[in-house]
């Protein structure tokens, strides 16, 4: 018989964790990993979890008014509240947790993990709010919400203007692909106190026009699909903010960069849409 841990979805939960550990993404207890289940994903968990007894039912630290009731009775992987990514694979069952909501979105239970007790991770309202957008303009592609503390990007929050446009604009310029890979740009919260509903609420007003959300002085935010293009997002966008920082570093202005015709010419060459308030 199968373990829960062996089914693929949770094996690419957990690789995901152990990939983001080995690029440095996540100190200590730093970062959470969100993952909304399909209706395969539950059949195929309920047939390994057969006679197990759910956890009590417990608040998502949701009011009433941001709730999710999109979700209702929905599934979902998350990390738990400060558990260190690099455990993930170590110690699975008391890394994360396969939650399920209750008829109302405002509440969950564990139905596997945090064996030694715990929550979900502190910023479960921001993913599930993040989750609930993004499932509505995605048509229910998007199923993973990663957030992961990269220090090139914290460092850039220091010296780019948090503003959208400057801080799309300024990822873009340091690599060709980067508009291709996310052309509707980067969502910038400034800085706010993580956990619980404000910054949840912020998040998820910018997620419904981006797939990749900076916090000033924190971290990165990103939504996709599947867990690789969840990681290829986190990457990329971590990966531009280092040549920007290391740009700055060479104490030399730089003398050239990719023009808006540059930027209209890749979006006629790889099909895809460049909004012009960027330009
Ligand atoms: O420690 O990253 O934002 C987990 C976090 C909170
Ligand atoms: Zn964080």
């Amino acid at each position: 018989m199968k373990a829960f841990t062996d089914l693929p979805f949770v094996r690419d939960f957990v690789r995901l964790c152990s990939i983001g550990d080995a690029q440095g993404f996540h100190e200590r207890n730093g970062g959470n990993l969100t993952y909304h289940l399909t209706a395969a994903d539950v059949k195929a968990a309920k047939a390994v979890l057969k006679g197990r007894k759910p956890g009590p039912w417990e608040d998502v630290e949701l009011t009433k008014d941001v709730a999710v009731p999109s979700f209702a009775g929905e599934w979902f992987l998350a990390t738990g509240s400060g558990k260190f990514f690099r455990n993930v694979a170590y110690d699975p069952e008391n890394s994360f947790a396969l939650c399920e909501l209750d008829e109302t979105g405002s509440r969950y239970r564990v139905l596997w993990g945090l064996a030694g007790g715990g929550r979900p991770t502190s910023e479960f309202s921001s993913h599930l709010m993040n989750l609930a957008v993004k499932d509505r303009v995605s048509g229910g592609k998007v199923r993973v919400i990663y957030h992961a503390h990269p220090a090139n990007l914290i460092a850039m929050t220091y010296v780019c203007p948090l503003d959208d446009k400057s801080f799309t604009r300024a990822l873009w310029n340091t690599m060709t692909e980067c508009p291709v890979i996310f052309p509707e740009g980067v969502g910038v919260v400034k800085w706010m106190v993580p956990g619980g509903r404000e910054i949840a609420v912020k998040t998820s007003t910018l997620m419904d026009r981006h797939s990749v959300v900076v916090w000033a002085h924190h971290g990165l935010f990103c939504a996709a699909d599947t867990f690789d293009n969840a990681m290829g997002l986190m990457e990329t966008v971590e990966k531009a903010a280092k040549i920007y920082m290391l740009v700055l570093a060479s104490g030399r202005k730089p003398v050239s960069g990719i023009t808006p015709k540059g930027y209209r010419a890749i979006a006629k060459r790889y099909s895809v849409d460049i909004p012009e308030k960027y330009l």
